[in-house]
């Protein structure tokens, strides 16, 4: 299977790594929004070194309970970044449910949006049409706001997938054809630790969808309520997780530490292929 975004075009036979790159003020020098971009851009060349295959930039957090950005505060964080990576040979993903910030990003070189809102915005799905940019469409329960108060499924497998499934249906109605599409059941937005749980276990039923499915569970708080460890302590908890995922046909997996993963990929695939 093969993932088509922008100029490139990603052989998904293997599971791909994808690298955070989160240019927020708290994630990177407080020293003024130039060195914040001159640190992310830094930190974007350590993931491509340590083996990542895509880097996903983000400007706003999504974590629960993370207060939103204002479209040009998101703008002046990613597109330094974006425009000062244009010499990398590996897809840029712009993680943002915005649709201004996925046209100027895509614009200034990224190939793939990674949107937590599974382009529901108005003029998302146009927009992207009008590419030949990739899209993760993903599943949440609520805004990160709110979505941890009281997540509540009657179904959850079959939810998350039939909400999937209507997404891609949306974007292939406005001629994103399946080449460029990911979906995402979306680890810990609206969930449980049951839920995250169930969905970890059952993740090989979004494969059903015929759509590489990617997965997002670094650092992610359902591995400390496991661990009962903070979020800088978490890697080895994200790397066995990420494995669980591979191991359950996941395609793609969003992750902060890269070198790690990459590593457990080499492991598993000296055995599984
Ligand atoms: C995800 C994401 C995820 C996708 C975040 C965090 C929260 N995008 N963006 N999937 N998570 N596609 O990394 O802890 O799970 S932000």
């Amino acid at each position: 299977m093969f993932l088509h975004c922008g100029k490139f075009k990603l052989d998904l036979s293997h599971p791909k790594v994808m690298g955070i790159v989160n240019v927020t003020p708290d994630s990177f020098s407080d020293g003024g929004k130039h060195l914040a971009s001159e640190a992310a851009i830094a930190y974007a060349r350590r993931l491509i070194d340590d083996g990542a295959d895509i880097l996903d930039i983000g400007g706003e957090s999504t974590r629960p309970g993370a207060a939103p950005v204002s479209e040009q505060e998101e703008l002046d964080r990613v597109l330094p970044v974006i425009e000062g990576l244009d010499d990398i040979n590996i897809p840029i993903s712009i993680d943002t449910y915005k649709p201004e910030v996925m046209r100027a990003a895509l614009a200034a070189g990224a190939s793939m949006v990674n949107d937590v809102n599974a382009l529901q915005a108005e003029r998302a799905l146009e927009w992207v049409a009008n590419t030949s940019a990739a899209v993760c469409l993903m599943h949440k329960q609520g805004a990160p706001q709110n979505m941890q108060l009281q997540p509540q499924y009657r179904q959850l497998i079959a939810e998350v997938s039939s909400f999937l499934s209507e997404r891609i249906a949306a974007a292939e109605a406005v001629g994103i054809s399946g080449e460029r599409l990911i979906v995402d059941p979306g680890f810990g937005f609206g969930k449980t630790l049951e839920h995250n749980l169930a969905l970890l276990k059952n993740l090989h039923e979004f494969a059903l969808l015929g759509i590489p499915v990617l997965a997002g569970l670094s650092r992610k708080s359902m591995l400390g309520q496991i661990t009962g460890r903070e979020v800088d302590e978490r890697m080895t908890a994200s790397v066995v997780a990420a494995l669980i995922a591979v191991q359950r046909g996941t395609s793609i997996v969003r992750v902060h530490d890269v070198r790690e993963t990459v590593d457990m990929l080499k492991v598993w695939r000296a055995i599984e292929e």
